[in-house]
């Protein structure tokens, strides 16, 4: 595979979409939140669910205040509970105590909110007696699949688990992946297919691990669906989320030689702000500490893959107080260092400048960007600043659309004396790479790109200090 090859490969505008949200939110809830299980037996009873004070715009305005900008709610889980009304069984919400469409409510304070809405709906049924019957199964499934796309307006992600196992009647089922993507690129173009789908890939862990060099270029086979099934949980077992499964390496120039097909399957990093993915008590006093939640964006959000941060409401139907607060302090945190970019008039200069493209759009946030002329695999980017600033964070963004190319970079500072010294050193950057490094005061940054594919591209940099707010 030649390096030529490699750069072709590119992202569909929904993936592009999907990549620049950065945060997002998970929202497990269902009958599993008052039954106090993770996995479900498809044997519970709908009288069961009774969130006496529900409320969706609260979870809006605790997503907002963190800065999430979209949100997947578990509208199916593997009990085959649904949150919303369904003519294709009577196990959901429309038969328990509190007989409301929580998918219709959440998406409308979703739109009051502007954040945007994706679905979980777990192929995997515990309760339905067609799950393991082939076709059968595959029209229920299909059914419930085409009201979520048409019911509650535009969605911007339909996640899907490799989670398979035996239903009710002992059978497994083999889905029609095919067939339910057709149906989702039907109804709903503009919308990811996510983890046991063609878009997005699963980043292989549950514990917000993250790679160094996350590639977004990887080989096609990652996209098999058995293969995803595979490596996904099979068991409810409380460890596997703790676990960092330790990470390959899915897409240097090494691991790619010998692929005979590529995709651009970029990473998601979904992890939970508590132990398990829906509430219990017990775990009240177990919320993330913010330190936590704040390396999970800077090294996922800001490590070329998204973050889908879980947030599972409560018995009432609300985010626990502790999980509101601790949302708003994370919120207050990243604004805290991001909202300032100390390069507000700083002067930039590359050495070599393509002059359709040149280096001063880089300081702008918009869909123009800097490259070298020519093919240079090597290039360097300067920045005056007006005067001596202390910095912590760089974050530097490529061109996503011209494919992923930095592979090796390092951020120089200017020192008093005129020279430079490396403060940083790095490789892949793709969609968002934040660099953090010990504050240092300097009036001269240099971004020196050492290695990529074929040229570079960068379409925004910014520099920022953290303000001193954690522990
Ligand atoms: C897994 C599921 O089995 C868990 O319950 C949870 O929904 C997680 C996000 O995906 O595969």
């Amino acid at each position: 595979m030649n390096v030529q090859t490699l750069t072709q490969v590119r992202p569909e505008e929904r993936q592009i979409v999907w990549q620049e949200l950065g945060f997002t939110a998970f929202l497990h809830f269902g009958i599993n939140t008052f039954t106090n299980r993770e996995w479900g037996t498809g044997q519970e009873t709908p009288s069961m669910y009774n969130p006496s004070r529900l409320d969706t715009d609260q979870w809006c305005e605790a997503l907002k205040s963190a800065g999430i900008r979209a949100c997947i709610l578990t509208a199916k889980h593997h009990d085959g509970f649904c949150l919303f009304d369904t003519t294709y069984t009577k196990h959901s919400v429309m038969s328990s105590p509190c007989p409301r469409d929580v998918v219709a409510m959440l998406a409308a304070s979703c739109e009051k909110y502007g954040l945007k809405l994706g679905i979980y709906l777990s192929p995997w049924d515990r309760h339905e007696p067609s799950y393991g019957s082939g076709k059968q199964y595959d029209d229920f499934f299909c059914g419930q699949l085409e009201r979520i796309l048409t019911h509650y307006g535009k969605l911007y992600s339909l996640w899907f688990d490799g989670a398979c196992g035996e239903g009710p009647n002992g059978k497994r089922q083999f889905y029609d992946w095919d067939r339910y993507y057709a149906l989702i690129r039907r109804h709903q173009p503009d919308a990811v297919i996510s983890i046991a789908g063609p878009d997005v890939r699963w980043i292989g862990n549950e514990a917000g691990a993250t790679r160094p060099s996350e590639w977004s270029v990887v080989p096609a086979s990652l996209r098999d669906v058995h293969k995803i099934a595979g490596e996904s949980q099979h068991v409810d077992d409380a460890e596997f989320r703790q676990r960092p499964i330790l990470q390959r390496d899915l897409g240097s120039r090494e691991a790619l030689a010998n692929e005979g097909s590529l995709a651009w399957y970029p990473a998601e990093v979904d992890v939970s702000i508590r132990p398990g993915w829906f509430y219990h008590p017990e775990e009240d006093e177990k919320v993330k500490p913010l330190e936590t939640l704040l390396r999970f964006y800077e090294t996922s959000a800001g490590g070329n893959a998204v973050l889908l941060l879980n947030i599972p409401p409560d018995r009432e139907g609300r985010i626990h107080e502790t999980d509101r607060l601790r949302l708003e302090e994370l919120g207050a945190a990243i604004r805290g260092i991001f909202d300032t970019n100390l390069l507000k008039g700083a002067s930039v200069r590359a050495d070599t400048e393509d002059p359709s493209c040149p280096a001063a759009n880089i300081l702008y946030d918009d869909n123009s960007y800097w490259r070298p002329s020519g093919e240079s695999e090597q290039a360097e980017i300067e920045i005056a600043l007006p005067h001596p600033t202390k910095i912590s964070h760089i974050d530097l963004r490529e061109q996503i659309r011209e494919s992923q190319r930095i592979e090796i970079f390092s951020i120089l500072a200017k020192t008093g004396e005129g020279g430079w010294k490396k403060i940083y050193s790095g490789t892949t950057v793709g969609c968002r790479k934040i660099c953090r490094f010990c504050p240092t005061e300097t009036d001269g940054l240099r971004i020196a790109i050492e290695q990529s594919r074929v040229y570079p591209t960068l379409r925004f940099i910014g520099a920022y200090l953290e303000n001193g707010m954690l522990p």
